[in-house]
């Protein structure tokens, strides 16, 4: 066995070159990773005793796609002589067979690596994508000009432009793999296929010079058109998603190396672009939310083999959705057999729906709802490793909850409640057992929404929080812990927004002007549209109405938003919603009445207006150590907020805006508006000594 490099190693087995690579944790095209294939393909090439090339890697798994930690260095993709088109390019045109020896993941630059080998072959549970557009890039090493060339233009733009890890039994159906081996004999299952290559004499399989799948796609414009069609709404604003479709069309159109000419310069306009940066960036802030400073990895965790939620209304249904779809049997309490009869019915409903839609089976509905048992008393959550309250958002209900349960529930259980603001150190406080009280802040829909704030109490235990954090992963949710304040971390800057949207409308701007601002701007929906939506009358009683405010006027007259028809907006039987001017004759009078002195306000003094104030709080919190890491909020802002990832969240803007522009903002906002602008102290501080806040 001959060392090529730190991560490369070369073995001949008889006439069979063994190229390795090993570099974890994913065996990413990192420069050295780059440097040993070619010397590594320059040796075996070059040795008359080998006939056949396998490259195949150690560790968990095949290369996981070009080195992200590299990006944006200067040789991100590899200067001359090292670049991934020229270890493809000496791949491809090697005089003897190389096969790809496929397992774990070939991801991007991997299975770019791999189509440009002659053959591949893959153990069953292997899966090959091109997930580039999930970091706003595209496939730049060929894999957008070679891939339709074996399953055509159509499976191409799916998997381009949905980032999918297809299983290896679809890639052997779509002939992107060309043997499944044993699972666990990978390497000898290659070294014989590429041996029968040599006995066999069997062809040098270019890719690139595959014609005949792509000819059958020339001039299907349609197909593109369709694809784009499905795609704008979910790709709003996003950049790779077109560029992608644009390769393949390229593919389909044009020869391959005019095709590789428009694949690399739209891969570095992406590259180059904020929207990558942003993706990116979110691509390690999520795998760094998961790292909690002081809990250490192998902290011990609790068991969780039995779920209790109190409460089966569209929360407490939610969140036991998900442990029934993880295989966790759960026990829902309701106060009554009425209301728990409506609730399973509810979620018996919501997976009939999904398996109306093909993505479960019907007997998988049976099968979870099996796992959901409903009772109307507390005292049958006696047993349970994990009970979730979800009730109504009342402090002296939730303390009278957890004071039942400190006396029910078994030695060890992990009492959480799915409070969305309220404060949690004060809810542990009525139990004997504060270290194992949590918060655990669902967002609705609950089955549905990714986010989950982990909210740790002053006295909740490491165990307790790293078992939370394990759940969440087991529940395939994206937590990020934080510190017991109201609203924690989304819903306090939230309020930042909600409030300062609420000042605009006095001041002159509609609620559509804001709307559509914060909609360009890429939120799914602004401040208005979400209230119609959620119901102005959350928390409004005709009795305590005063008029006061706008949704105490839209109230009165009956506008409660799209339930009722008719909120800020009216709404048609489709429920489309369209501005309406009896609203604005409300606001105006409103502020007449006031003598408010109402202003055109433009578009940018609304993004100022509603985002600033939101950054600012980030740093509050930050301040506070209520959230550990910057990116921890742009991780809950842009899984449960809608803040558009391709902007990477509140910090993240901030920082691309310039956070010294920001601070000038906010004091200059102070001055003219009042102390609710006063900026945070960590922020005059990061601007003043320039530190990085990432
Ligand atoms: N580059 C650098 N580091 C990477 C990496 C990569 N491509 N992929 C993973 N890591 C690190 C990750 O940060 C973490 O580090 C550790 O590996 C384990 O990852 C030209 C330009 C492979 C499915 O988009 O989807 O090729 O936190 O926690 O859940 O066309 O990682 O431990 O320090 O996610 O088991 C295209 C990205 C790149 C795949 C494994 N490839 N990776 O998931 O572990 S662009 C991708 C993944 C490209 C070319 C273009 C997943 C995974 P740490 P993990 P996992």
């Amino acid at each position: 066995m001959t060392t090529i490099n730190e991560v490369t190693t070369l073995d001949i087995e008889s006439n069979i070159a063994l190229l390795t690579l090993n570099s974890p944790p994913v065996n990413a095209l990192s420069l050295k990773v780059r440097q040993g294939l070619v010397a590594g393909l320059k040796d075996a090439i070059s040795n008359d005793s080998v006939e056949a090339i396998v490259l195949i890697c150690e560790g968990r798994t095949f290369i996981a796609g070009a080195d992200i930690t590299e990006f944006g260095g200067s040789d991100s993709l590899g200067t001359e002589g090292n670049s991934l088109n020229d270890v493809m390019h000496l791949m491809e045109n090697s005089p003897k067979p190389v096969v790809a020896a496929i397992h774990g993941t070939a991801l991007g630059g991997g299975l770019e690596t791999a189509l440009a080998c002659h053959y591949r072959v893959a153990v069953p549970s292997a899966k090959c994508g091109l997930p580039e557009v999930n970091l706003g890039l595209l496939p730049g090493g060929g894999g957008t000009q070679r891939l339709p060339r074996i399953v055509g233009a159509e499976k191409a733009l799916q998997m381009v432009t949905s980032g999918e890890h297809v299983p290896a039994n679809q890639c052997l159906e779509m002939g992107l793999v060309d043997e499944l081996t044993e699972e666990n004999d990978l390497k000898n299952g290659a070294v014989i296929f590429a041996k029968k290559l040599v006995t066999e004499n069997r062809p040098l399989v270019k890719v690139r010079d595959a014609q005949d799948v792509v000819e059958k796609d020339r001039g299907n414009d349609q197909l593109f058109a369709d694809v784009r069609k499905s795609l704008a709404r979910k790709t709003r604003g996003f950049l790779a998603p077109e560029y992608n479709i644009q390769c393949i069309e390229a593919a389909v159109n044009l020869p391959f190396d005019e095709g590789i000419k428009v694949e690399g310069k739209l891969f570095m306009e992406l590259m180059m672009g904020n929207q990558s940066r942003a993706q990116q960036y979110l691509f390690f802030a999520q795998r760094q939310v998961n790292k909690i400073p002081d809990i250490e990895k192998d902290t011990e965790l609790k068991d969780v083999e039995s779920v209790g939620v109190i409460g089966a209304g569209t929360m407490g249904g939610g969140i036991s959705m998900n442990f029934a779809n993880a295989g966790i049997p759960v026990t829902i309490v309701e106060q009554s057999q009425e209301r728990l009869d409506k609730g399973l019915g509810i979620i018996r409903k919501n997976y009939e729906n999904t398996a109306a839609k093909g993505r479960i089976t019907t007997a998988q509905v049976e099968e979870r709802m099996g796992l959901i048992d409903g009772k109307t008393s507390l005292e049958d959550l006696n047993s349970q490793d994990l009970i979730i309250e979800a009730v109504f958002e009342n402090m002296d209900l939730k303390k009278e909850i957890f004071t039942k349960l400190d006396s029910i529930c078994k030695e060890g259980a992990i009492l959480a409640s799915n409070t969305s603001a309220l404060d949690v150190n004060e809810i542990a406080s009525v139990t004997k057992r504060p270290e194992d009280v949590i918060g655990l802040h669902f967002f609705s829909p609950a089955n549905i929404m990714k986010l989950l704030e982990i909210v740790r109490g002053d006295k909740t235990s490491k165990t307790v929080v790293a078992t939370s954090m394990a759940v969440a992963k087991r529940i395939q949710k994206i937590a990020a812990v934080v510190g017991v304040c109201p609203g924690f971390v989304g819903n306090r800057i939230l309020a930042q927004r909600q409030r300062e949207a609420n000042k605009l409308i006095l001041e002159g701007a509609l609620p559509w002007d804001i709307d559509d601002a914060l909609f360009d701007f890429g939120f799914p929906m602004g401040p208005f549209a979400m209230s119609d939506l959620a119901g102005l009358d959350i928390g409004w009683g005709k009795e305590t109405s005063n008029g006061e405010s706008i949704r105490d006027l839209l109230c009165e007259a009956g506008r409660l938003g799209q339930k009722s028809g008719k909120g800020f907006y009216v709404y048609d039987e489709n429920r489309n919603k369209s501005p309406d001017p009896e609203v604005e004759a409300i606001i105006k009078k409103f502020g007449e009445e006031r003598q408010v002195r109402m202003r055109d306000i433009n578009k940018e003094e609304i993004l100022e207006r509603c985002l600033y104030p939101m950054i600012n709080e980030g740093f509050k919190i930050l301040e506070e150590g209520m959230a550990i890491r910057a990116s921890d909020i742009d991780i809950v802002w842009t899984n449960g907020y809608g803040w558009p990832v391709y902007e990477g969240g509140p910090m993240f803007y901030g920082n691309t805006i310039g956070f010294d522009k920001i601070l000038f903002w906010l004091k200059k906002a102070e001055l003219e508006m009042g102390p609710e602008f006063k900026p945070s102290a960590y922020l005059e501080k990061v601007v003043a000594e320039e530190i990085n806040i990432f």
